[in-house]
């Protein structure tokens, strides 16, 4: 453990209770928990729920499950870890991941660093002695060293403003904070607004215990199937034999996937030939239709428009009133424009006769009544309303921290206009405050992303101790050089501005974009840099005993 250096400020409050303090204790917070007891470091986690998860603990609806495969999904720390836990499927369903991740977490003996139920609702730099202090909902106070916010990107549910929502008698839930408690549907007349991931998710999972459904669509999203599977026993073998070199991809690949790339573009292949390779597409895993699809598939418009088009004569086959496949198919964007779902049963499920769909875009929710939801048709009538209307992206909980850097700098004022980071762990003027997994973190396999900054705060940490500092504050060129990268690449991002990556979703939010546009190599690169040559672009000091030595 590090030593605690006698406190010489007159005001100095005394020992801190930790190092590091983390906030979250989802994939990346219990990750970051790891890494920096097991670099020697105190640490303390404060967890908002009451259960370990994060993402994976709140979105418990029916049929939340990964898109990205189990095994891609899962730490990569321990080998060990690895050969002990099979994932049941290729796809592994929520109460799976949080078994999994307790099992993490009980493994590594990280809970009794844990504190959950312990929301915070401020986190205070104190310059003189370059500590923070974090307050939680009920009061109670830490003082850390370092604090390192692993609060997530999709943890701040967002309700649209609708009219009447409060007045609605039945049961009303978000999928992002699903009950704990099962909800017995059966036989219920149930509503699910949003086609989003977990709109398109819960629906076909439910549609056969309750007496009817009726899905509010305002945008069709590009649906493909998700393609799950068990796991055989022989491809459980195969994954422990093949472990390191699945590492070895998974460390390295651009978006943390283990799909091989594709070096073809679509009219390099006959019309048959891309129809047959579609087709292959269609029926591969998950986001393999991103990563594995022709080369161009995102980037030219012919090619998306064909792959598209291809979509559309699945979906007009699979749904067999035309009026519904015409609805179900996307007018407003191409494939990838917005982060696009996978999907089980998703469309086959309009066939049955107790399911309908609402197009918003013809007849919008005029209001919620305490009886059902009303558009220009009419009220219907419901038991249950499902709210899968999408989250407060990337920024949502960082800010509703009541983060306080240097100078009481407030951190919804740093970032008025936007985030603006360096590496997506790091901003000027909130020294010893880190946010890995956060805004310009991922672009893809998010536990990959965030697995590379929490390893790189680490040692960040680490040799910051070794060099004999306390404080760490990254300067405004790399910040501003980083954000600027980040915006400039957002244009040639496949994402347009109506993806929620860009806060589009969030009334009055910013537009800017909020993934890492230089994606992995990027990160990788400037990672290296920094490594190289000593950590230039931070300014490093050591501010615990008065003195202010060897900045740099
Ligand atoms: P998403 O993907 O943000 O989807 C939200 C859905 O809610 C989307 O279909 C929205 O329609 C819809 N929405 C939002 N506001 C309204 C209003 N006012 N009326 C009707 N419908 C509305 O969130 P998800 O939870 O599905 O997925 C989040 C991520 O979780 C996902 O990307 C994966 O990474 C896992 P819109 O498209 O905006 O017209």
């Amino acid at each position: 453990m590090m030593n605690h250096p006698e406190p010489t400020h007159e005001h100095d409050p005394g020992p801190l209770d930790a190092d590091v303090l983390i906030v979250g204790a989802g994939v990346t917070g219990i990750h970051q928990l790891y890494l920096a007891r097991e670099a020697g470091f105190s640490v303390r986690l404060l967890e908002a729920g009451d259960g370990v998860g994060g993402t994976w603990y709140w979105n418990r609806y029916p049929g939340c499950r990964f898109d990205s495969e189990s095994y891609t999904y899962a730490y990569l720390f321990s080998k060990e870890l690895f050969d002990e836990w099979e994932w049941r499927e290729q796809f592994a369903e929520q109460p799976e991941t949080e078994r999994y991740l307790n099992h993490v977490v009980d493994r590594f003996d990280l809970r009794r660093h844990m504190r959950f139920d312990a929301r915070v609702t401020s986190a205070t730099f104190d310059e003189p002695t370059a500590t923070w202090t974090v307050v939680t909902d009920d009061g109670t106070k830490s003082r850390s060293r370092y604090l390192i916010a692993a609060t997530g990107v999709l943890s701040v549910p967002f309700y649209p403003d609708v009219p009447g929502r409060a007045d609605f008698r039945g049961q009303s839930m978000h999928t992002g904070r699903w009950p704990a408690a099962p909800v017995d549907l059966t036989a219920k007349r149930v509503a699910v607004i949003g086609t989003g991931s977990s709109g398109v998710q819960i629906a076909p999972v439910i549609v056969d215990e309750v007496a009817s459904l009726t899905v509010y669509q305002r945008s069709a999203n590009w649906c493909t199937p998700l393609n799950n599977a068990p796991i055989t026993s022989d491809e459980q073998k195969q994954l422990r034999v093949g472990f390191e070199a699945m590492s070895e991809v998974l460390n390295t690949s651009t978006a943390g996937f283990l799909h091989p790339a594709n070096d073809r573009s679509a009219f390099d292949d006959t019309e048959e030939e891309r129809q047959a390779f579609f087709e292959t597409m269609w029926r591969s895993p998950g986001f393999s239709k991103l990563s594995s699809n022709y080369a161009d598939v995102l980037f030219d418009d012919g090619a998306n428009a064909e792959w598209c088009e291809f979509i559309t004569r699945k979906i007009r086959g699979i749904v067999q009133d035309p009026g519904t496949a015409d609805k179900l198919i996307p007018k407003d964007h191409g494939f990838g424009e917005k982060r696009p779902p996978f999907v089980t049963g998703y469309y086959e499920m309009f066939n049955d006769p107790k399911v309908s769909l609402v197009d918003l875009k013809q007849t919008p929710i005029e209001r919620i009544t305490e009886r059902g939801i009303e558009t220009a048709d009419g009220v219907q009538e419901f038991d249950v309303i499902v709210w899968a209307t999408g989250f407060d992206f990337g920024t949502g909980a960082l800010l509703r921290m009541g983060v306080r850097g240097r100078d009481g700098l407030a951190l919804v004022d740093h970032w008025a206009e936007g985030p603006t980071t360096f590496l997506g762990v790091q901003t000027t003027g909130f020294p010893n405050f880190f946010f890995p997994g956060g805004p310009h973190a991922a672009a893809g396999n998010n536990p990959r992303y965030n697995g590379d900054q929490v390893e790189f705060i680490t040692r960040a940490l680490a040799s910051l101790r070794d060099d004999g500092f306390d404080t760490i504050e990254v300067g405004p060129e790399a910040e501003e050089s980083w954000t600027a990268m980040v915006d400039r690449g957002a244009g040639q991002s496949p994402f347009g501005e109506a993806s929620y990556f860009f806060g589009t979703n969030i009334p009055g939010k910013p537009r800017k974009y909020l993934l890492n546009s230089g994606g992995r190599p990027k990160l990788f690169k400037e990672i290296a840099k920094v490594e190289a040559n000593d950590y230039q672009a931070f300014r490093r000091t050591r501010t615990s005993d008065g003195g202010n030595r060897g900045q740099r």
